[in-house]
């Protein structure tokens, strides 16, 4: 509780909005302190924890100052209210951690963008009172900092993402390369591969890799609904085809097994374990491959789709034991918030496995505001990969929303997300990136193949990487 004057004197900074506040709580005993965290930082973007201790009198009701140097911006945050104006960000309670009592601590963060300087704060205040507290930005993050400003818009020139990233694995929440760093994989999603494999040939991965840039391929291959189970080798040997199609142009191959319906992934477990086995084994030297296991488990409980993971992982892991999996959330990967959950069952429960992450599904037109603000919250938990996502409704027609697609890639880059877009196909539905009929001819490059969804996902993917090298 003692607080040394030192450390008051270095964040005694009282901001001219902040010290406004509340001006009767001044007359109780005051004092707080913060531990400010940068969990992660990239390019123009970073990801602060914010713990508050108050050291007075118990408040009920508080407002958090947050004094930048200049350049840094809060962009959305959680467990409180987050307002900015000009170089002060403020939080104000909500209405759970309304009361601190004397001692009490609650734990707020955010996800900001920055420029030009460092993106730690340099005081707060708690009800406009100066905070003692300690500031941190690991030395791993400061160098994240230094090289990914200087290296700009220069990617390696003729290095593929999988020549610059080698094996990836699981670092905290994020996706790290070979170098431990954390990425972002951008890339597509096939349909159906049991419905269009004329659009995965050599012109359209060709295209995928140099026109798009793309970093990922995701391979679909849905269990039922004429596929896997009708055929287990065919199937096999298509997905095996598929990954050495990825491999030669140096993308990733996300190895899906699209279970959808039913939506107990149990259902399929011994196909899973089997079909799993194969492709581990077959695959275990490549640095390109990720697993995959349930696309979309829906009407069954975060115990059951565990359960079904715990033996699923270990296959693999016997055959392949560095290679990320991904493992699929309650109620179609959205974390649980399509049947009224959210991620607390998974952080509470989480699987018992190393190097995994969890999936999370979006349809933009269908899955807004309230599913973007579980993305942020879980993000600062959870490692979390979006395997499929689309930019219309959740049937992956009708309405195509470019907005809440922005917005959405918006998030995902600025948490560094991977992401994979449904469909690279010409399916005749708005979720498709081709236009009906592309992928009965050979032309696969340019914008006259795309659909308004697969120009606007196309002009997201293809823009530099800037993968840190070392
Ligand atoms: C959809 C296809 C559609 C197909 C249907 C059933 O776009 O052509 O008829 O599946 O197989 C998902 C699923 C994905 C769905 C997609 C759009 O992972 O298989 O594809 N979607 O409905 N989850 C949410 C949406």
């Amino acid at each position: 509780m003692k607080r040394s004057t030192a450390a008051i004197a270095a964040c005694a900074v009282v901001l001219g909005s902040a010290a406004t506040v509340l001006p009767h709580a001044m007359a109780a005993a005051t004092g707080c302190r913060v531990d400010y965290a940068v969990a992660s930082q990239w390019s123009g973007g970073f990801q602060a924890s914010v713990k508050v201790t108050n050291l007075g009198d118990t408040v009920s009701g508080w407002t958090l100052g947050v004094a930048f140097t200049a350049g840094q911006r809060v962009t959305q945050g959680w467990n409180a209210t987050w307002t900015q104006s000009g170089a002060t960000a403020t939080a104000t309670n909500v209405d759970w951690n309304r009361t601190l009592g004397t001692g009490a601590s609650t734990d707020l963060g955010f996800v900001g963008s920055w420029s030009g300087s460092n993106p730690a704060p340099t005081s707060f205040t708690l009800n406009g009172v100066a905070c003692t507290g300690s500031i941190s930005t690991t030395s791993t993050t400061s160098t994240t900092t230094t090289s990914t400003t200087t290296t700009t818009t220069n990617p390696p020139v003729g290095r593929t993402p999988v020549a610059i990233n080698g094996q990836l694995r699981v670092c905290g929440v994020n996706l790290c390369n070979q170098y431990n760093r954390p990425i972002q994989l951008r890339g597509m999603s096939t349909h159906g591969i049991q419905w269009f494999a004329k659009c995965h040939n050599n012109a359209s991965l060709d295209a995928l890799a140099t026109d798009w840039n793309a970093d990922l391929f995701r391979i679909a291959m849905y269990v039922q609904e004429q596929g896997y189970e009708t055929n287990p080798s065919g199937f096999t040997n298509q997905v095996n085809s598929l990954v050495d199609m990825a491999e030669a142009r140096g993308m990733y191959a996300v190895i899906d097994f699209h279970t959808l319906t039913p939506g107990d992934p149990n259902y399929n477990l011994e196909r899973a374990k089997t079909f799993f086995r194969s492709v581990a084994t077959r695959n275990s030297a490549k640095n390109n491959v990720i697993y995959e296991i349930a696309n979309e488990p829906n009407g069954v409980s975060w115990a059951s789709i565990k359960s079904y993971a715990e033996q699923v992982i270990p296959v693999i892991r016997a055959a392949d034991p560095d290679a990320v999996i991904l493992v699929g959330t309650r109620a179609w990967s959205s974390l649980g918030v399509s049947e009224g959950s959210n991620e607390t069952e998974v952080i509470n429960n989480p699987v018992n496995a190393q190097n995994i992450m969890y999936t999370f599904h979006f349809y933009a037109a269908s899955h807004k505001d309230n599913y973007r603000a579980t993305v942020s919250r879980a993000a600062a938990r959870l490692p979390l990969f979006v395997s499929e996502f689309g930019t219309v409704l959740a049937t992956g027609g009708g309405t195509y929303d470019r907005a809440s697609s922005a917005a959405w890639l918006d998030l995902l880059d600025q948490l560094k997300i991977s992401y994979a877009n449904w469909t690279y196909s010409d399916a005749n539905e708005s979720s498709a990136a081709f236009r009906p009929g592309t992928c009965n001819g050979s032309t696969f490059t340019g914008s006259g193949v795309l659909t308004e969804s697969g120009a606007f996902i196309k002009s997201r993917i293809n823009t530099p990487d800037n993968f840190p090298t070392s």
